[in-house]
């Protein structure tokens, strides 16, 4: 026992990192991208205080600047080769980019290229040079010990994933892996890590339990069990993880830490994508985000916790592909939740309420015939006391069917905790971010502590409780994880 103590403490010892944190990527692939002020007052109103960022643009440098976020700012796949065969082109990268805005923007991490192995295989012989002469150039400006330099790999390189304790990195990269993990050893990094469960359990055809992938309780029967390790796994993600430290140990290093700089779930998809659905991105998300912060770490590391960003903070319609690509964001471009995660009980880190309240309005424009049956409809069956819209009562004035009708909807919607699908109304309401209180007339909502991030749990609005069946609202994003192959086999064996 004593003994067993002492290995653990080692470990921990070994891996004692400031504490686990929840951070979000920002794409911005969105036709109508907020300005970066509006990008970063939406960031401060939601507690967000760890980003990473796909470049290191400028505006939003700026824009962090004096924030106290936190920023991992990344070299693009496309100046690697530049970067990685000139010294003196890196220097310059870390002057302009880094040390331009450094203390002032909190820049913690540089990610050097995004799933280079896998999607710009060329681009791999310069990896490890990229990130040494990004190294020296930081040591060169005395900022070394602040800045961390990695490079994010699609989990798809960890061959025989499953089970965890057998995985290895796929050998044809032992020319790059086995100097980037030296590197990441002797400048103490992490092993940047994307982790999709949503594409492994799509591509399981029915292998991987959705439960498992969403780390919903599964019945002990149907824990997978490392049988060399008897280690139980009872989520993709953490199998993942315990995969990379196994692949890591393969190559006989054992003290790295692991990072995951993204990890999600689409909320919508197409006809081809039933799973990618609110639900599911919900209950992923919030489970990911008490899961790093409840530190209960993985089976192989327990009681280290993994850092992991989300991917991502908005939607971004201009991703090609299958409609998922473009839903895997947390706000539309308005910065409107998309969905109310549930995280009551896990701390602070995306607020659990927003002054930055959101309401639910007639649409400009609606049809008056059916503002008033979608008024009459709240008033009655949705159960909203309509008493201040008589004569004489505060919100009567302006009598018109659009005032009336949206003093009704955002009551109700805020009745019903901001859940998705209950600002619509047969599509005659819309979300706003704009207080409809006026004079005398307060808006439930308007006075403050209710919010986004409640855990509130979306009721369905099905057709025989209210006629008005939930929809939607959607903003629009992106990736490139792919599964590992081994995940099949091992599930046949243990499921
Ligand atoms: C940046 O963040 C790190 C990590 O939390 C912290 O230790 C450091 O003091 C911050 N630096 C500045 C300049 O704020
Ligand atoms: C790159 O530049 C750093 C100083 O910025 C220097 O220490 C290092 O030796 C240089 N490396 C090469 C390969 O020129
Ligand atoms: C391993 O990597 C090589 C080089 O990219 C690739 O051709 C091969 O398909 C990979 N093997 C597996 C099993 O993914
Ligand atoms: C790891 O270490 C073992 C034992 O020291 C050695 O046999 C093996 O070749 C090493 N593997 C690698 C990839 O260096
Ligand atoms: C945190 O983890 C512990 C142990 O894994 C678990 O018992 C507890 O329910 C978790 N708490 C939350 C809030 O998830
Ligand atoms: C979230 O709400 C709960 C309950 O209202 C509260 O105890 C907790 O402190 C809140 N967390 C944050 C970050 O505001
Ligand atoms: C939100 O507001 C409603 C109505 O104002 C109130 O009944 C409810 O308790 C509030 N919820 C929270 C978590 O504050
Ligand atoms: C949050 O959820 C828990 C159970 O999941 C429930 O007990 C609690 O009342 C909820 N809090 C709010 C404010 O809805
Ligand atoms: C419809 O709503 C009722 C009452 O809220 C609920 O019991 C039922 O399960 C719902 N049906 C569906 C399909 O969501
Ligand atoms: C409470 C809070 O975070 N309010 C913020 C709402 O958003 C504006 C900018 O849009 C910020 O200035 C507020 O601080």
């Amino acid at each position: 026992m004593a003994l067993f103590l002492l290995l653990l403490l080692a470990v921990s010892t070994v891996f004692a990192d400031d504490d686990a944190y929840i951070g979000v990527n920002i794409g911005t692939d969105l036709s109508d991208m907020p300005h970066p002020t509006q990008v970063v007052a939406l960031l401060k109103a939601q507690q967000i205080r760890h980003v990473r960022l796909y470049n290191a643009d400028r505006g939003m440098l700026l824009a962090l600047a004096n924030t106290a976020i936190k920023v991992a700012i990344s070299v693009p796949n496309e100046q690697l080769l530049g970067i990685g065969q000139s010294n003196s082109t890196a220097a310059n990268w870390v002057s302009q980019n880094v040390v331009a805005h450094y203390p002032a923007t909190n820049i913690t991490t540089i990610c050097v290229g995004s799933e280079v192995l896998t999607t710009l295989p060329n681009a791999a012989r310069v990896l490890v040079s990229s990130l040494k002469y990004i190294q020296s150039a930081l040591v060169a400006s005395n900022l070394d010990r602040q800045i961390k330099v990695s490079t994010p790999l699609s989990s798809s390189i960890i061959l025989d994933s499953f089970p965890p304790s057998q995985a290895f990195f796929n050998r044809s990269w032992n020319p790059v892996m086995v100097p980037l993990l030296s590197f990441l050893q002797s400048s103490g990094s992490s092993l940047m890590l994307n982790i999709y469960p949503y594409y492994d359990y799509m591509q399981s055809n029915g292998v991987i339990p959705l439960d498992y992938a969403l780390f919903r309780p599964l019945p002990s029967n149907k824990e997978a069990v490392d049988a060399d390790t008897l280690l139980h796994y009872s989520n993709v993600f953490d199998a993942m993880v315990d995969a990379a430290y196994f692949a890591m140990a393969d190559l006989n290093f054992t003290n790295i830490p692991v990072m995951v700089t993204e990890s999600g779930w689409p909320s919508k998809g197409d006809s081809g994508e039933p799973d990618a659905n609110l639900d599911n991105a919900n209950t992923y998300n919030s489970n990911l985000i008490k899961h790093v912060l409840n530190k209960t770490g993985t089976p192989k590391h327990p009681g280290i916790s993994v850092s992991t960003y989300i991917y991502e903070l908005y939607n971004e319609d201009m991703k090609p592909g299958p409609l998922s690509e473009k839903n895997w964001g947390l706000f539309d471009a308005n910065g409107v939740p998309i969905y109310i995660l549930h995280l009551t009980g896990s701390g602070s880190v995306l607020a659990n309420d927003t002054a930055n309240q959101t309401y639910c309005t007639a649409k400009d424009g609606a049809d008056a015939k059916m503002l008033q049956a979608a008024l009459d409809w709240a008033c009655g069956p949705g159960k909203v006391n309509c008493l201040a819209l008589r004569q004489g009562q505060p919100c009567y004035e302006p009598d018109t069917v659009a005032a009336h009708a949206t003093y009704a909807f955002d009551t109700y919607y805020q009745q019903m905790g901001k859940a998705s699908g209950t600002c619509d109304f047969n599509g005659v309401a819309t979300i706003t971010t704009t207080n409809p209180s006026h004079g005398s007339c307060v808006f439930p909502g308007s006075n403050g502590k209710n919010g986004t991030f409640l855990n509130s749990t979306a009721p369905s609005l099905n057709s025989t409780s209210s006629g008005f069946p939930a929809r939607y609202m959607h903003g629009c994003a992106s990736t490139s994880a792919i599964v590992a192959v081994g995940i099949l086999s091992w599930f046949l064996v243990f499921l």
